[in-house]
């Protein structure tokens, strides 16, 4: 046989070794995936796909005893640390090493959807299950994390960071408790918190699998994000003290109308924001006005005020404006309006190693992907504290989430979770 008719046979033995190998490999399976979402949604939704899963509900409790029977049943060995965090560990060939670790959360908010953060941790669990279905033993050690809390603050990651005070543990939450007695409820230990307090170096990479919660990806035909960075937020509690009076007999002229400052406020927010070039938001999303009679002059609101932007620097300028723009409206109005800082979430920019290990992960699955920044907060930007730490993002339709109408479909799901199988096999043999 002449060497090139050899080459040839060499050839296309190799390719159909290498062909019949990747095909051997059992990647995320989507049946298995919608079977567990479709399930994980019923905890807590009072009509199907309206998810009230709020953070220490009992429809969080049951979510989180369904991760746990997954977590063991793929083979985990299960713990919940005193923030309520719960992780699934699989050893790897040398235990020395720090752990590879994955997750979100499957906390919502109220009135929300059945895919923000859930598929985050669905996702992870299919990876070991993927990893254990191909015998594949990695080199570190790996941890699936479920975060404590994710939407009332990124509680559980921050108390990992040792950055969850404990004058928030008296705070009362979306499901009506204090957030001590949520925590003891889910199995942590509100009294212990610097037990949860996790040291850099502990975690090798941390990768995030979460909805886009945006319109990117989805106007752009795109499979998946690769998040460069995680905006910041500033959010504050406003007061305005006016004087509850009669809604009769209390001239125009002479009130001191707290709810009129806050529609004032709430304008004047919404301009602010729309006045600077940028991706800067300003949001007011809650409002509490007291006495609350309808024939009794508003004495007090409560709003909340949550700022947003890439930039620390831009948001402190927003808040700047807004400032001016409030001390005016309290002025004209006769009432007296309060900035209460809360916990400043700063922007981070997502690790550059990992953000090519998931572009490469994408391009060997033939999918399209696209660098963007996060809008919406996540626990990685706190785990990112701790280790070098990346996102990768699915399509949201519409881009709509925080709402009954997100989706995602069954096959963006199955990409993403492809994506961040191979991701972590990649920093398992990247990372030390
Ligand atoms: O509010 C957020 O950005 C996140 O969804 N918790
Ligand atoms: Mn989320
Ligand atoms: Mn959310």
């Amino acid at each position: 046989m002449t060497n090139a008719r050899i080459i040839i046979v060499v050839f296309t033995a190799s390719l159909f070794v290498s062909r019949a190998s990747a095909q051997s490999e059992t990647l995320a399976d989507i049946q298995r995936i919608e079977t567990r979402m479709n399930q994980l949604a019923t905890y807590g939704a009072n009509t199907p796909g309206v998810m009230k899963r709020v953070a220490f509900s009992d429809g969080d409790i049951q979510a989180r005893k369904y991760i746990t029977g997954l977590m063991q049943a793929a083979g985990l060995t299960v713990t919940t640390d005193a923030a309520g965090n719960i992780f699934g560990r699989k050893k790897g060939k040398d235990n020395s090493l720090p752990y590879v670790a994955f997750g979100s959360h499957v906390d919502a908010v109220p009135n929300g959807g059945i895919y923000d953060g859930d598929l985050g941790v669905i996702g992870a669990i299919e990876c070991i299950d993927i990893l254990n279905q191909n015998h594949i033993e990695t080199v570190h050690p790996l941890e699936v994390i479920m975060f404590t809390d994710e939407e009332e603050g990124l509680i559980g990651s921050r108390a990992m960071t040792g950055h969850l005070p404990a004058d928030e543990l008296n705070n009362k939450m979306n499901c009506d408790k204090t957030l001590r007695q949520g925590i003891n409820d889910v199995g942590g230990n509100a009294d212990e918190l610097d037990k949860a307090k996790i040291e850099r170096g502990s975690i090798a990479a941390f990768i995030e699998l979460h909805i886009e919660q945006g319109d990117n990806l989805e106007t752009g035909n795109t499979n998946i994000g690769i998040v460069e960075g995680i905006v910041g937020m500033k959010p504050y509690t406003i007061t305005i003290n006016g004087k509850a009076n009669h809604a009769g007999t209390t001239p125009m002229k002479l009130r001191k109308d707290a709810l009129l400052t806050a529609a004032k406020l709430i304008i004047a927010i919404n301009e602010a924001a729309l006045s600077m070039d940028g991706r800067q938001v300003a949001t007011v999303g809650q409002i509490f006005v007291t006495p609350g009679g309808a024939n009794v002059i508003p004495g007090k609101a409560i709003m909340s005020l949550d700022l947003r932007d890439l930039s620390a620097g831009k948001m402190d300028l927003l808040f700047n404006i807004i400032k001016h723009k409030a001390d005016s409206v309290a002025q004209l109005n006769g009432t007296v309006i309060t900035f209460i800082p809360k916990e400043v979430k700063e922007p981070v920019k997502t690790d550059k190693e990992i953000q090519l290990m998931i572009a490469k992960a994408a391009e060997e699955l033939n999918l399209t992907a696209k660098y963007l920044p996060s809008g919406a907060l996540h626990d990685t930007q706190d785990m990112a504290k701790l280790a070098p730490a990346a996102m990768i993002f699915v399509p949201s339709k519409n881009g709509i989430s925080h709402s009954p109408d997100e989706y995602t479909s069954p096959e963006d799901m199955k990409n993403g979770i492809n994506v961040l199988y191979k991701t972590i096999l990649e920093a398992d043999q990247t990372f030390k």
